[in-house]
């Protein structure tokens, strides 16, 4: 529908940006802190692009203070990072390690006073190695307690101080990622794992809801979801029929679950066929119905294309561009569900995600009218190839990019939409899992690159500037 007024944010709207701790802190043996599993397969060979990792990273842990001053200045109203779970625990369970702990500590005062308000995220990726050592991490239910831990200690420690928690980033990505492509760690390809691991990862994400709840820390939770709605190529039945599957698999397939705390029937009704479904013990259905998150964080970058993918003959999977070549990306798909095409409608990045404003607000709508729930965007930004020139980078493709996002979502609020936050990712830029320092998404240029000797030098970009009049103005101009 067209408007013709839109509605203005809200004046407590939180413009934010975001990052993750593997990717930002550096420092990965300091202070106590014990090795993750992000750690460990850097070091596999062939894993990241030119064998890229987090040792330096870009030096956060020692420049936090830096940053800090530079989103006061850009205006940021919040701020959202990750813990690394063993700068607290180095093992993932037993002792507190103050030392690490304590920088955690000091980030969330330095954004206090500098009138940021911090957003936590619990979980970014970066398991303890000892666990994954132990029982196989996400694969045992043992590490529900240990979540359940780790959880507490940050709510005990920042209650009062911090009001939003994300308990789990990207669940549908680190599982995918970890154990159907094999790309992520532990790098594993099986099936059956895949769906017991997410379903553990459901019961860790509904418990630590519960308790945080049951305390009463006085504040907000929920998941953040790496969101992609699906479109279908044309009207023809069965391409709109390919895209309600890869709808049911790839996004209710967890959103149902985080809401109505049940798996969607279609989709369990396949798994059941196939004897993947994840097995249920005595518990876990009353448990996942229990959890009620107070918000759902939604990370949107794209949306996808299908068309109809035979059960004999049609595509399988694909490894996906981590090369930045534009056109690079093969055909994919899951015989018998969907296969994924191009749009024709829409631009592409370098590393041909698809540009996608109007999916945003089709997201955000389609979000609203299953599930009423308020909506914090916890990601939403571009990655491309920037340029230091003479001190200063143009990225208007960035501006673009995400003043026509900006706009969508004023859109979907006055389409009736709650959201709460918008956070770019990222705030500076920072070590992409995969593809190394080229793929940048910050406000904040940082002098980093490949051969991870940059000076660590940060110089704002002018979507920096661009973003400071936008918070300043509530995007009204938009
Ligand atoms: C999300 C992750 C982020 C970040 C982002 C960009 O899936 O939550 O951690 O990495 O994607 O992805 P990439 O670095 O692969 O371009």
């Amino acid at each position: 529908m067209e408007h013709k007024k839109l509605s203005t944010f809200p004046a407590d709207f939180l413009w934010g940006s975001a990052s993750a701790a593997y990717q930002v802190e550096g420092a990965p043996f300091e202070d106590g802190k014990k090795a993750s599993v992000w750690d460990n397969f850097v070091r596999i060979p062939g894993k990241t692009f030119k064998g890229t990792n987090g040792d330096v990273a870009v030096d956060h842990y020692h420049r936090y203070k830096e940053d800090v001053a530079l989103m006061k200045e850009l205006g940021l109203k919040s701020y959202r990072f990750s813990v690394a779970w063993t700068r607290v625990l180095p093992e993932g369970r037993g002792a507190v390690n103050s030392a690490g702990l304590k920088f955690y500590e000091n980030l969330v005062d330095e954004l206090i006073e500098n009138g940021i308000e911090p957003i936590i995220t619990l979980y970014h990726w970066d398991l303890p190695q000892s666990l994954q050592d132990l029982y196989g991490g996400w694969e045992s239910r043992e590490i529900i307690g240990d979540f359940l831990n780790y959880a507490e200690i940050l709510f005990e420690t920042f209650k009062g101080k911090v009001k939003y928690w994300v308990s789990l980033n990207e669940q549908n990505v680190f599982t995918n990622q970890g154990w159907v492509t094999a790309t992520h760690p532990p790098g594993k390809k099986d099936m059956k794992l895949f769906y017991q691991v997410n379903h553990i990862a459901n019961l860790a994400n509904a418990t630590v809801i519960n308790k945080f709840h049951e305390l009463e820390i006085p504040g907000q939770i929920g998941p953040s979801f790496a969101y992609t709605p699906q479109y279908a190529k044309d009207s023809d039945p069965r391409n709109v029929l390919a895209a309600e599957n890869a709808e049911e698999m790839y996004s209710h397939f967890w959103m149902d679950v985080y809401m109505y705390g049940e798996y969607p029937l279609a989709a369990l009704a396949l798994l059941r066929e196939q004897g993947l479904a994840p097995v249920f013990e005595a518990g876990d259905a009353a448990l996942l119905k229990s959890a009620q998150p107070d918000f759902l964080g939604i990370n949107y970058y794209q949306s996808a294309t299908n068309a109809w993918n035979p059960l004999d003959g049609g595509v399988g999977a694909a490894s996906f561009n981590t090369t930045g070549k534009k056109g690079t990306t093969k055909e994919s798909g899951v015989p018998g569900l969907h296969k994924k095409i191009q749009n024709p409608f829409v631009e592409r990045t370098n590393w041909d995600w698809e540009i996608d404003p109007e999916g945003l607000r089709i997201a955000l709508r389609r979000i609203t009218s299953r599930y009423r729930i308020p909506i914090m965007i916890t990601e939403n930004g571009l990655g491309e190839y920037d340029k230091l020139e003479e001190g200063k980078v143009h990225d208007d493709y960035r501006i673009n990019y995400l003043e026509s996002h900006v706009r969508a979502i004023k859109e979907a609020i006055t389409d009736g939409a709650t959201v709460i936050g918008y956070h770019t990712w990222s705030y500076t830029d920072l070590l992409s899992w995969l593809n190394g320092y080229q793929k940048r998404y910050g406000f904040v240029y940082v002098d980093q690159d490949e051969t991870m000797e940059g000076s660590l030098k940060r110089i704002p970009k002018d979507s920096y500037y661009w973003y400071q009049h936008l918070i300043e103005t509530n995007a009204e101009e938009i």
